[in-house]
């Protein structure tokens, strides 16, 4: 029988690390690789596989009734620099073996049935995420991508043209035809691990805003500049640091913020740093205490840079509301997990994924297994065989109730 393990570090073979994380950025080498082994995989397990305009993978099976709808099933291709094996990964192989058993046990469904790579979530190349799933349901166009560029300024149009894709490449453009989406994922917390359980039924996905920081002062020599004649950019930046994660703290749980990136230039040892630029990443399930909580960080990061006498300019690049599952999908899945005999609990995800991008187009529900010691977008990030499995056989039997 096909197992996720094997595929999982498979699939990890592509953008691997030196030190057994992997990095796999959008339409990269090693994301192209990635994204041609898993047609192969595909297509040797009788799905018949498409790419779409902007990258996104999918393989299929055909279903009877001819109604042009379609199940989705899936999750990402890319990672995190330096990220683990599962993230993403998980959701892909998982669908892959899904489709793979019950095309083996049921024969071809009434309804089609689609696992899908999508080609990026995590923004971590350039400053845009979810471009693989907002392209398909058709909330992102090639217009709200124009402007990325990755950190050597190559703009995302560009590599998405080398990468062999963009308009017209696959003559697929947004679907209107998903009529529900479910995604499988490692958890990324340490809930289930810490609970005992086997399955998070997941029923609402936090809300998330990103954000570029940009700090502008002044370069000058480090031995012959007087402390009080300093416009110094970093140390500018350590205090709206310092300042929003006191704020944040004030503010109180579930509230979360990172700074998660940072450069200084010129980057020099022996100069004044002129500019400091970070990210600042937001999370509240709340909308509107998520909301409020940015503009008051954003309002700490003003008064430093008054304070301090230098510039400062903040760019938000990423906002999606918190969302809820659907009520039917998360119903069904709890039947399945007790007519399986799982452990399971429903729950909220800390993390963002594409199915809160389809949450507002389709019926869409997301299925957590434990990660070990809640570690990801690390090398470390681990969730056993077992594991891997039980959330095969809940996805497996909720397509096969949805489609056959
Ligand atoms: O950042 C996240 O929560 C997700 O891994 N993209
Ligand atoms: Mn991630
Ligand atoms: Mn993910």
């Amino acid at each position: 029988m096909l197992m996720t393990e094997q595929l999982i570090q498979w699939l990890g073979t592509f953008g691997a690390d030196e030190d057994g994380g992997v990095t796999r950025l959008l339409y990269t080498p090693s994301w192209k690789e990635a994204q041609e082994a898993l047609a192969g995989k595909m297509e040797e397990l009788g799905l018949a596989v498409r790419y779409d305009d902007a990258g996104n993978l999918c393989g299929r099976l055909q279903g009877t009734d001819g109604s042009g709808t379609c199940i989705l099933t899936g999750s990402h291709v890319d990672t995190v620099q330096r990220g683990g094996k599962y993230d993403g990964a998980y959701g892909i192989v998982a669908g892959i073996t899904a489709l793979s058993r019950l095309r083996e046990q049921y024969g071809m469904p009434r309804k089609t049935i689609e696992v899908v790579a999508f080609c990026e979530e995590e923004g971590s190349r350039f400053p845009y995420n979810y471009w693989g799933s907002t392209f398909m349901t058709g909330s992102a166009t090639y217009k709200d991508v124009e402007q990325a560029l990755d950190p050597q300024g190559v703009p995302l149009i560009q590599a998405m043209k080398q990468a062999g894709f963009g308009p017209g490449s696959h003559g697929q453009g947004p679907r209107s035809d998903v009529k529900a989406f479910v995604e499988l994922h490692v958890e990324q917390g340490a809930i289930l691990e810490q609970e005992g359980r086997s399955i998070g039924i997941v029923e609402q996905i936090v809300g998330l805003q990103r954000y570029t920081i940009r700090v502008q002062g002044e370069a000058n020599h480090a031995g012959t500049t007087p402390m009080a004649y300093r416009r110094d950019a970093a140390r500018a930046a350590s205090a709206m640091i310092m300042a929003i994660m006191d704020r944040t703290e004030e503010l109180g749980a579930p509230l979360v913020a990172t700074v998660g990136q940072m450069e200084l230039h010129p980057n020099t040892p022996n100069v004044i740093p002129g500019k400091a630029t970070f990210t600042l990443d937001v999370r509240h399930p709340d909308g509107g205490r998520l909301e409020e909580a940015c503009d008051s960080l954003l309002h700490m990061v003003r008064y430093e840079a008054r304070k301090r006498g230098v510039d400062v300019s903040t760019e938000r690049w990423m906002n999606v509301a918190p969302i809820g599952m659907d009520a039917g999908l998360t119903g069904m899945i709890e039947d399945i997990c007790i007519d399986q005999g799982r452990s399971y609990r429903r729950m909220p995800s800390g993390a963002g994924h594409d199915a809160q991008i389809f949450a507002s187009h389709c019926k869409t529900a997301m299925v957590f297994v434990p990660s070990r010691q809640g570690i990801s977008h690390s090398p470390l990030e681990y969730t056993e065989p077992g594991h891997l499995e039980e959330g095969v056989q809940v996805l497996t039997e909720l397509l096969r109730r949805l489609a056959y």
